[in-house]
């Protein structure tokens, strides 16, 4: 389906983040694929066969070969179809280290805080969630500063890796700011992330896999029924 006999399939949950990234990743490479939606409540045999280490989504099948975990996919991509529109990581060995650092800074701090102002089991537990992710956005915005040297996206003129690492999340963080009362990009504090937001969801890419906001925010809805129900 990719073009030049590869065949591409995609395994994933609308409204995962890790999943977005790939899909924003698959359609700036001008990629098709079939998409395949997975109920994580009932995995599919193929999901459990092509992940058994942790049976989580996204999975890219490529011609019958799994790859898993979103930034590994992004990676792989990138050396998999060279030819095929954005290239996300920089040249530079050095810049190319820079963009995973933040990458990885993004997955190990800010998910995980925003998941705990999210789905924390206590109030306090959210609070301390919420903290965290003010921290981490401070300091994503001096990651945005480094990377973009003044340009329009962490990739510099053009989106790159760490666009897309983040964009996945952009979804999930408007949704949360409505349902949580709060304004997590805002211009007073992280001026520069919040015109990268801005930027972002304007892309034709964005645009194209971007879930709809009041599904979000009902499924948003229904998780935090779920993780208060489990406190109790
Ligand atoms: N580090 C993984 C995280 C993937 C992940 O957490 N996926 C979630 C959906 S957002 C999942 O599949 N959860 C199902 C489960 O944990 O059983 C990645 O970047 O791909």
């Amino acid at each position: 389906m990719a073009g030049g006999g590869d065949e591409l399939k995609l395994l994933g949950m609308w409204a995962s983040p890790y999943v977005l990234r790939v899909k924003f990743a698959l359609s700036l490479k001008g990629l098709s694929y079939e998409y395949v939606e997975e109920d994580l409540m009932n995995k599919s045999d193929l999901l459990l066969s092509s992940n058994p280490v942790n049976k989580k989504v996204p999975v890219l099948i490529h011609n019958g070969k799994p790859v898993c975990e979103s930034q590994v996919i992004l990676q792989y991509l990138d050396e998999a179809f060279p030819g095929a529109g954005a290239t996300l990581l920089p040249a530079d060995p050095h810049e190319r280290a820079v963009a995973r650092f933040w990458a990885a800074f993004n997955d190990d701090t800010l998910v995980e805080a925003s998941q705990a102002a999210s789905w924390g089991k206590t109030e306090e537990e959210r609070a301390e969630g919420e903290k965290k992710v003010v921290e981490a956005l401070e300091k994503m915005e001096v990651g945005l500063r480094e990377c973009s040297k003044g340009k329009p996206f962490f990739g510099g003129d053009t989106v790159g890796y760490l666009d897309v690492v983040l964009g996945g999340f952009l979804a999930w963080v408007r949704a949360t700011d409505v349902m949580r009362g709060v304004k997590r990009f805002d211009p007073a504090t992280t001026p520069l992330l919040a015109a990268w937001a801005e930027r972002f969801v304007e892309l034709d890419a964005a645009k194209a896999v971007m879930p709809d906001m009041d599904k979000m925010i009902e499924f948003g809805k229904v998780l935090q029924a779920r993780a208060a129900a489990a406190t109790n």
